[in-house]
């Protein structure tokens, strides 16, 4: 099974996690999408040119975390159920998934890029961000993870976007959030992630 990723990309470390938890192996195809060329011959592969991209088999392609992560639960028993078997906790799973997705990964992007965006755009990020800080915030009150004790799609989605957020937009007035990413640090899948990931941060100057 082929993994297109990045190690930096919060998306693609999404992904990551989840493999990681499960203990699926993978080959690696790390792709840089900030050189040109590469992101051209890229885009001839999956023309959306978005990362992660997984191929089970040479002629099945599958895009998108959150379906990468489906597929890995539907076809490997092993690991933590990232996505529980009840119907009702899969779907506030991948609620908490989706919005991570689009209301804290995506806005705090916005934020680290800010130079030059339009202030609608930047109070837009900040907003979304705060409604996530407080909904997270709440949710971890009395939870280990963010469905509960276990580990999840959810927090997959939500621990990546969550370290960049330290510089860019920080969560150091929300306690619970800032023992989660604590916790979370000391996980043996995000530590793999981190140890792939800060080496390239550091040569970025990040
Ligand atoms: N909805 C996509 C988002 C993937 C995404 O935005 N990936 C970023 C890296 S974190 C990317 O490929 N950016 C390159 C680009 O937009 O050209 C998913 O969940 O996989």
């Amino acid at each position: 099974m082929k993994l297109y990723y990045a190690p930096i990309s919060t998306f693609s470390q999404k992904v990551l996690l989840a493999f990681y938890e499960k203990g699926i192996e993978f080959e690696p195809e790390i792709v840089n999408l900030m050189d040109p060329e590469e992101r051209a011959k890229y885009r001839e592969l999956y023309p959306i040119g978005k990362i992660p991209l997984l191929f089970p088999t040479e002629n099945h392609m599958i895009a998108e975390s959150s379906i990468i992560v489906e597929y890995l639960e539907n076809h490997y028993s092993q690991g933590p159920k990232l996505i529980p078997d009840d119907p009702d906790l899969a779907r506030q799973v991948r609620f908490m998934d989706r919005m991570n997705d689009l209301y804290l990964n995506k806005p705090i992007f916005t934020m680290i890029f800010a130079d030059g965006k339009p202030e609608k755009e930047i109070e837009d990020a900040k907003r979304y961000i705060d409604c996530s800080y407080h909904h997270m915030n709440s949710r971890l009150e009395n939870n280990t993870w963010l469905m509960g004790d276990d580990f999840t799609m959810a927090d997959c989605a939500a621990i990546p976007p969550l370290f960049y957020a330290q510089k860019a937009y920080p969560f150091t007035d929300y306690p619970n959030i800032v023992a989660y990413f604590a916790r979370a640090m000391e996980r043996d899948s995000y530590k793999r992630v981190l140890a792939d990931a800060l080496p390239i941060l550091k040569k970025m100057g990040m």
